[in-house]
């Protein structure tokens, strides 16, 4: 599938539907309504090369991998084929119903960060403007929020990367903290080949030897959990050995004195004894982090899906702070952030607190005017609402009806056997998606909706480059988009207006709702976007543009590829440390859960797997869960690979087959969380949650592994749905 000659005229340029890089690539139509996928090199992220779930993402546009038309459930209780109108009418009264029994609280909205920016925009629009309900949250809630809430309370603004990828191979050093891109954005490895072989060093910080750290210069393996720790420890180092910048500490930063004295407090030694990474490994990262003129500190869930992963980030970024890391040319703190649309899908607004162009539901000048742009009154537009696990949990008791786009729940929410049983619990479940996920198996009913080769987008990738996804193909009959889902069922709860379905004008709504706040879009345009291969936000709307002459004339703005190179964008500009020690997970080891369980993902599949576990060459290459664990552990269980093993946590029991290496810590086992049922990880998970950005525990949890006799039927990690579907 790889493209040799000239453009096919028939070719458009796109980008993958899958994760955060996305990464360019090129779809010609094919029989049988599909496309193939052929490399896109002028695309500078990825330069043509995709990996194998970019390269199959067309698999789930044929027929039988994906749904065709809406399905309701019968008075059997299967689900069975429905037309449009019948579908949208039924979520519309049904919504209409609880809402009049119960208030429009008792409607809840679920949303993801693979939308795209028009849609993730319409979503929030929809929940505050149609339904009037505060109760809208999204997966991404279970994905960056923790470096969001510490870049945000660091820098003043939450936006992924700082700088483009492009930087990384002319740094010095990069720290990778808790992030596998080898397995989970493989062609954006070439920036860290490249930053070796122009002689930086890269330190990576996993408790597994993977792919990624088997590159690395120097892999230093913590305990899970423990990175709060590690990065105090390291900013010890770097007071005891006289590193700190002092000179931008005082002229660039906040707060340092808390900050040292905290640091000051977690003692090397002490560090070893909770991390498990020696005293001379804690050393030699400070000696090369601080060595070169320029560093860089990425994160990614390792450290973010904690209890704590908002004060583990500030620590990191604290490290960055002391040592006149950030805020200065190819030396910063970034997120790597995870889904297509990771960024832009946390700026416009289907995060619970949260109004479009990233500005606060609390703050009563954004309400003013995104409720100017929305035609509404502004004491009209709800709250606050809750996080994404507190909204699920809240299922079936202050939330009656769900409307969920974009996103899997029964997989990939913490502790999901309880989740499934608050969804099931529901009166009223309504889901939108390009298949039928484990989630929509539950639901009432089923809208299918259209894929991303099928319709036209907006998404800005972890760079914070804004991307037009263009329409490919023409999608088969009896599928809409989500656009038009939400045009439909607002016109059926009394809104006509404010509801389009073509993109290009949601997007340019968006951009005068986002004029003005933190992520500002104003200056974007679908031509512009068309032109360039991308502009990073914040990129305002040249000044005097109420006149469209004057738009013509005026200058573009060229879009901020690097921010904070003059100033934070905090009030007074300066970048704010934070006081932060060390604490211990909210689940730690103990007799009768001595081992610890992290989990994350593998590199031929993605996130619940809803689609990539419908690709053939796949599946081949990723068949299903297992459990990693070191020989030493292993031996103790008196197990052999392959063999069967039970992961038991407080939470539930799951089984899957042993894979031992020595490149997991002894004390810690890991699983993959990409399937459903018995071998299921966030059966295990822990829904712990952070203060602050109130991420759930993924990445550390106490579980007890034994090798699996024959579970008794109760004990076993509850099945997918057994309804039969009727297609
Ligand atoms: N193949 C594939 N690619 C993907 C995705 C996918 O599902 N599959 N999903 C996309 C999305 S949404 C995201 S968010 C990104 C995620 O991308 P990553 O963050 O790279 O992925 P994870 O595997 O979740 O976690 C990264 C590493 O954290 C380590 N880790 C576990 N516990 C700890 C800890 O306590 N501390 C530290 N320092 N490290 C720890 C794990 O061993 C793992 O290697 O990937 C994106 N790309
Ligand atoms: N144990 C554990 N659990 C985790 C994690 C972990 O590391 N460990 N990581 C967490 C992270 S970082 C994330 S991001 C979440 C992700 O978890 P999920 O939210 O479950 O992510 P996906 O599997 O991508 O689900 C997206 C769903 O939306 C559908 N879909 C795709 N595109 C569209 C669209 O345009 N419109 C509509 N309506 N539907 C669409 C897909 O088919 C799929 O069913 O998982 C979290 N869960
Ligand atoms: S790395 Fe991410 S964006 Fe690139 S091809 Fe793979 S899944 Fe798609
Ligand atoms: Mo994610």
């Amino acid at each position: 599938m790889q493209n040799t000659g000239t453009r096919n005229p028939a070719t458009t340029p796109t980008h993958c539907p899958y994760c955060a890089l996305q990464c360019g690539m090129n779809l010609t139509p094919v029989d049988g309504g599909t496309v193939e996928v052929s490399e896109r090199a002028d695309f500078p992220v990825n330069r043509g090369a995709l990996c194998g779930k970019g390269r199959t993402a067309a698999r789930v546009l044929a027929p039988g991998a994906r749904l065709t038309s809406p399905l309701v459930r019968a008075a059997d209780g299967t689900l069975v084929p429905a037309g449009w109108d019948e579908a949208l009418d039924l979520i519309a009264q049904n919504l209409e119903r609880t809402r009049a029994a119960y208030g429009a609280d008792a409607l809840g909205v679920f949303g993801g960060g693979g939308l795209t920016n028009e849609k993730a925009y319409a979503l929030g629009k929809f929940a505050r403007v149609v339904l009037g309900t505060s109760q809208i949250d999204y997966n991404g809630r279970f994905c960056m929020s923790s470096a969001a809430a510490a870049g945000t309370r660091a820098f003043g603004l939450d936006r992924g990367l700082p700088f483009p990828l492009e930087d990384i191979p002319r740094t010095g050093c990069v720290i990778l903290v808790g992030s596998n891109p080898a397995e989970t954005m493989p062609p954006s490895l070439r920036y860290f080949t490249e930053l070796r072989e122009n002689g930086g060093t890269l330190i990576v910080v996993d408790p597994r030897r993977t792919r990624t750290a088997e590159q690395a210069d120097l892999h230093l393996a913590p305990r899970p959990g423990t990175d709060l720790a590690l990065a105090l420890g390291l900013l010890h180092l770097v007071v005891a050995e006289g590193r700190v910048d002092r000179a931008y500490v005082e002229e660039r930063t906040s707060g340092w004195e808390e900050a040292r004295a905290a640091a000051m407090a977690h003692w090397p030694e002490q560090v070893e004894r909770i991390t498990g990474v020696s005293v001379p490994e804690l050393r030699e990262a400070v000696r090369l982090f601080c060595a070169p003129e320029a560093a860089m500190v990425l994160t990614a869930r390792g450290p973010e899906q904690q209890a704590k992963g908002t004060d583990t980030v500030g620590a990191w970024i604290n490290l960055c702070l002391a040592t006149g890391r950030a805020g200065r040319p190819l030396s910063g703190y970034g997120c790597l952030t995870g889904q297509g649309n990771g960024q832009g899908g946390r700026e416009h607004g289907q995060k619970a607190d949260q109004l479009p162009g990233y500005r606060k539901l609390t703050d009563p000048a954004a309400r003013r005017h995104v409720a100017g742009v929305w035609g509404v009154d502004p004491d009209a537009l709800p709250g606050p609402g809750r996080s994404a696990y507190e909204l699920l949990d809240a299922l079936g008791t202050d939330i009656r009806s769900l409307l969920v786009m974009g996103s899997n729940p029964v997989v990939s929410a913490p502790r999901a056997a309880h989740v499934e049983g608050r969804l099931r619990s529901l009166d009223f479940l309504a889901v939108c998606d390009v298949v039928l996920s484990e989630t929509a198996e539950l639901a009432d009913v089923v809208l299918p909706v259209t894929q991303w080769a099928e319709e036209t987008g907006t998404t800005t990738n972890l760079e914070g480059r804004v991307l037009l996804r263009r329409r490919a193909i023409t999608p088969p009959a009896g599928v809409r988009g989500d656009l038009e889902v939400l045009h439909g069922l607002a016109g059926r709860l009394g809104v006509e207006k404010g509801f389009p379905v073509d993109p290009e004008e949601v997007f340019e709504e968006l951009r005068r709702a986002s004029a003005g706040g933190p992520a500002d879009y104003s200056g974007i345009d679908y031509r512009r976007l068309a032109r360039e291969n991308g502009v990073f936000w914040p990129c305002p709307a040249p000044l005097a543009d109420d006149d469209a002459d004057d738009r013509t004339d005026a200058v573009p703005h060229p879009g901020t590829p690097r921010l904070f190179l003059d100033r934070f964008a905090t009030d007074d500009g300066r970048a704010r440390f934070a006081p932060v020690a060390h604490r211990p997970s909210a689940e730690e080891p103990d007799d009768a859960y001595p081992v610890l369980l992290t989990t994350g993902r593998v590199v031929a599949q993605y996130q619940s797997g809803a689609q990539t576990r419908r690709v053939a060459e796949l599946n081949a290459a990723a068949p299903g869960p297992f459990v990693e664990l070191h020989p030493r552990l292993a031996a103790r269980l008196g197990a052999a690979e392959g063999d069967p093993l039970a992961v038991v946590s407080r939470r539930g029991r799951a089984v899957a087959p042993a894979r031992i290496t020595t490149a997991i810590r002894p004390d810690t086992v890991f699983m993959p969380f990409h399937w459903p049922g018995e071998g299921r990880a966030n059966t295990l998970t822990n829904p712990a949650l952070d203060p602050d950005s109130r991420m759930p525990e993924f990445k550390v949890c106490a579980v007890r592994v034994e090798v699996a006799r024959q579970p008794s039927p109760h004990e076993v990690a509850r099945q997918p749905s057994p309804h039969e579907v009727a297609r």
